[in-house]
């Protein structure tokens, strides 16, 4: 596990020499010596949170709903135009049954209106990103707070209809920056939820996508990555569009302070200052492109 990290350049090289040093914490603090029994309790871990997600699923259905015909009501754009404009979460029917969505409908700037899908937020390292292809394919997480929405359901309007993407950041100093691709998209499961993101424009954010543009979907139980280890499995990431492995990594393990310790294996975004520091917040959101 140790060696087999194939990264050509030097950046990647210090990055593997700060990462052995990581697992080497992280598996002192679980007193376990032996990687997979780590990954065992990280997976009854993530048996728990299921489970008190499943007891909170009351509480969330509490949220406003939009119930529709996913043929009319599909996504953020829709529930603003039939005369909903409250950020939160509603409730959109699909051939597989009810998703709830949090749109956020907030005006970013003057030009730009709200009604954004958000399919990814980290803000507060609640919610466990480390899980299998199942969640990410299906979902999880707190709608109101952190969470993933889902590859199917983004693959299913994605493909029928165009989408342009904004990933807005947040750094640990109040410091903020985004970065839009106009056009976004995310294959079927056979093609491996591939990403394909183009007509990247710059709100200080950087472009660190370019790198995961074309890449299947990776978790640690679905290696499908370029990498002749497994990402998800050795930085301790979620599920990601990685490469081999990443310049941005917003399912990463959350970290609440940039204190300088096992900074690579956070959630971060490259390009926005050139460095591996974690984020305070990310999140991902798409909107239909008329
Ligand atoms: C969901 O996350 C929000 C924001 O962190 C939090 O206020 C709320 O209590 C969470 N809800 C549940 C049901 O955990
Ligand atoms: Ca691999």
């Amino acid at each position: 596990m140790s060696d087999k990290v194939e990264d050509p350049d030097d950046q990647k090289d210090i990055k593997r020499c700060i990462h052995r040093l990581n697992i080497h914490k992280i598996l002192s603090v679980y007193g376990e010596s032996d990687p997979l029994s780590w990954t065992s309790e990280a997976m009854i871990t993530n048996m728990i949170v299921l489970l008190c997600l499943s007891a909170l699923f009351p509480v969330l259905m509490c949220a406003e709903e939009v119930r529709s015909d996913f043929l009319y009501v599909k996504d953020c754009s829709d529930i603003y135009a039939s005369g909903y404009s409250t950020t939160g979460v509603y409730t959109i029917t699909t051939a597989d049954g009810p998703v709830q969505v949090y749109c956020d409908m907030e005006a970013v700037e003057k030009i730009e209106t709200g009604h954004w899908l958000v399919f990814l937020r980290r803000m507060d390292g609640e919610v466990n990103f480390f899980r299998r292809w199942e969640s990410y394919k299906r979902g999880f997480g707190n709608k109101t707070g952190e969470h993933w929405l889902g590859l199917e359901f983004v693959h299913q309007l994605t493909r029928r209809y165009q989408y342009k993407l904004r990933v807005d950041l947040e750094d640990f100093d109040g410091n903020k920056a985004y970065a839009v691709y106009k056009s976004f998209s995310v294959g079927s499961e056979s093609e491996g939820y591939k990403l394909q993101v183009s007509g990247f424009v710059d709100g200080g954010a950087g472009d660190s996508l370019y790198y995961h543009n074309g890449m299947k979907f990776s978790t640690y139980d679905n290696d499908q990555d370029n990498s002749g280890s497994n990402c998800a499995m050795i930085y301790f990431g979620g599920g990601f569009w990685y490469n081999k492995c990443y310049y941005t990594n917003p399912t990463g393990h959350y970290l609440w302070e940039n204190d300088g310790t096992l900074m690579d294996t956070g959630a971060t975004w490259y390009y926005w200052k050139n460095s591996w520091d974690p984020l305070k917040s990310i999140t991902m959101k798409i909107k239909r492109v008329k």
